[in-house]
């Protein structure tokens, strides 16, 4: 769940009490293999992103495919972590997941107690964010697939990349530069305003 801070101290009226409250929401950045994960974490966050980064070996060289981002020399083995405040009193502890399949034990453990999710696609290679998009839609964990936008990939619509991947109606699909700070941005207010309103709709759902 959510976590809350009410920040208030003795004496203060309730206005004032107000407008030290403040929410940090926890956020899961995920998706497939290299397709930019830490890259908007650090495009986005505001502290000095933690990363556990490891160089990619040559005895991973069958299992790590890094068609389409050659450059690639490491890979994220625990997981990616920022934060980014919204607007006053609103921030967003990013969770970013290690893409490989080898790791996939640790996610259970970092998507507790998030809202919802960010899943990372590429169009060269969209089938890898199917178990990303196959873990949240079983989870319940309301989820944005955000197209991160490479040099040379083909352009895709936002209704192709929903169709292809069988997404649920009303699950947003957003086009994205992973390495841009306002595009990031632009994705994780997306995934707040979507998943609000997922959450809102279950509590009504559950009380009707
Ligand atoms: N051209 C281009 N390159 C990008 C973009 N985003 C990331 N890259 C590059 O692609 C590579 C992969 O980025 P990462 O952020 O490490 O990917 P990741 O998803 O965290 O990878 P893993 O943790 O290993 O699964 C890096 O070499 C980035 O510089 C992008 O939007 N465009
Ligand atoms: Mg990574």
């Amino acid at each position: 769940m959510p976590s809350e801070h009410a920040d208030t101290t003795h004496g203060e009226t309730a206005g004032e009490a107000a407008e030290t409250d403040s929410l940090a929401l926890k956020i899961l950045v995920a998706g497939g293999f290299g397709v930019g994960k830490t890259t908007l974490v650090g495009a986005v966050s505001e502290i000095r992103p933690l990363r556990t980064e490891e160089l990619l070996s040559e005895a991973g060289q069958s299992v790590d495919d890094t068609d389409g981002v050659e450059q690639k020399t490491t890979t994220t083995v625990a997981m990616d972590f920022g934060r980014i405040t919204i607007r006053s009193g609103l921030s967003l502890y990013l969770f970013g997941t290690p893409g490989q399949d080898r790791f996939w034990f640790l996610w259970d453990e970092l998507s507790q107690g998030a809202l919802g999710a960010v899943v990372l696609a590429d169009t060269r290679r969209l089938e890898d964010c199917f178990p990303s998009v196959d873990y949240f839609e079983h989870r319940g964990i309301p989820f944005v697939v955000a197209v991160n936008c490479f040099a040379g990939a083909r352009a895709y619509g936002e209704r192709e990349v929903s169709r292809a991947l069988d997404l649920d109606l009303g699950t947003p699909v957003v086009l994205c530069d992973a390495r841009d700070r306002d595009s990031g941005k632009e994705v994780l207010i997306r995934m707040v305003e979507y998943a609000g309103r997922m959450h809102t709709a279950r509590l009504l759902d559950s009380v009707s």
